[in-house]
């Protein structure tokens, strides 16, 4: 599916963009569940296993920051993954054994919703090595105005900046680390039935949208089958016994087969500990571990 030039890009930058992933009818059929599943939230009062909620979310205006796990709750949004090519582009990127970390689906309700700080994902969930990557499949079109992906090109290679404010793990750099400069940011805009690509350490954020139209960016998180987690990171994996670990974990293979014997890398790893006090998303991490904001300002 991926050329040899987008491939190289991809090993140079830290980022790509694929135009077209899905056809019209895939994505009329994302857009048509994910509606459902926004409209369906209009009675939740609390965010829950389902529902991240943003603030002003009510019965009149369903306002959320998140679906969580959409792959759980409708098997189509694995179908996608699995059968549409969108499975090349990762076998393409990874190699043929492949498992899925997580996947979610960021909302950014229309007239503010909520901006994602600066982070690179390998503070999350550091690994054996860092084949690891996110896919983020415009559902709706993503333009300056509703709260783009950014990302700095580049940065996979370099640093994982410090992530901790006042020793707690707040999912944020500091926007004042001399190691952070947001004038090489580049903006990710797209057409819907587009996707972006991003390494697990390339730094990455997204404004806030400030526009009359929702952002909606489907994000799968996925790890060729030789990277294993580190434990320590954050993840729902801790609390399974070992049975139900190797039960989860088949269930998570999206091409190929597992890999019990892992690659050990020399990669850079800090674990996300101690953690904030809300780890249930990471609005609420970088909320509660009292993140600074590169884009308020406070
Ligand atoms: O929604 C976004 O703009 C970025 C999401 C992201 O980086 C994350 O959830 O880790």
């Amino acid at each position: 599916m991926l050329t040899q030039e987008q491939k190289d890009f991809y090993a140079e930058n830290g980022y790509l963009k694929v135009e077209n992933v899905v056809t019209a009818q895939e994505l009329a059929r994302l857009q048509e569940i994910t509606h459902q599943l926004i409209d369906a939230s209009r009675d939740v009062t609390e965010s829950n296993d389902r529902y991240d909620l943003d603030t002003g979310h009510g019965p009149d205006v369903p306002r959320l920051t998140r679906i969580k796990l959409p792959h759980k709750i409708d098997p189509y949004y694995w179908d996608i993954l699995t059968k549409s090519k969108v499975r090349a582009v990762l076998n393409d990127l990874l190699g043929p054994d492949t498992y899925i970390n997580t996947a979610k689906l960021n909302t950014k309700a229309p007239g503010g919703g909520a901006a994602v700080e600066w982070h690179q994902d390998w503070a999350f969930y550091p690994h054996t090595n860092d084949s690891l990557l996110a896919f983020g499949l415009n559902l709706a079109d993503v333009d300056a105005a509703n709260g783009p992906l950014m990302v700095i090109p580049g940065s996979h290679k370099g640093p994982i900046l410090s992530h901790h404010h006042d020793g707690t793990f707040c999912g944020a750099i500091d926007p004042d680390d001399p190691l952070f400069d947001m004038d090489k940011a580049v903006t990710l805009t797209g057409k819907a039935g587009d996707m972006t690509v991003h390494h697990v350490r390339l730094l990455h954020g997204s404004a806030p949208n400030v526009s009359d139209r929702a952002r909606l960016i489907l994000f799968y998180e996925l790890a060729a089958a030789d990277a294993w987690p580190l434990l320590g990171a954050s993840s729902y994996i801790h609390e399974l016994g070992q049975q139900r670990f190797w039960a989860d974990f088949q269930e998570r293979m999206v091409t190929g087969t597992p890999c019990l014997t892992p690659r050990l890398a020399d990669v850079p790893v800090t674990l996300p500990l101690p953690p904030a006090k809300d780890i249930s998303s990471i609005f609420k991490t970088q909320q509660s571990g009292g993140a600074k904001s590169a884009f308020s300002g406070k």
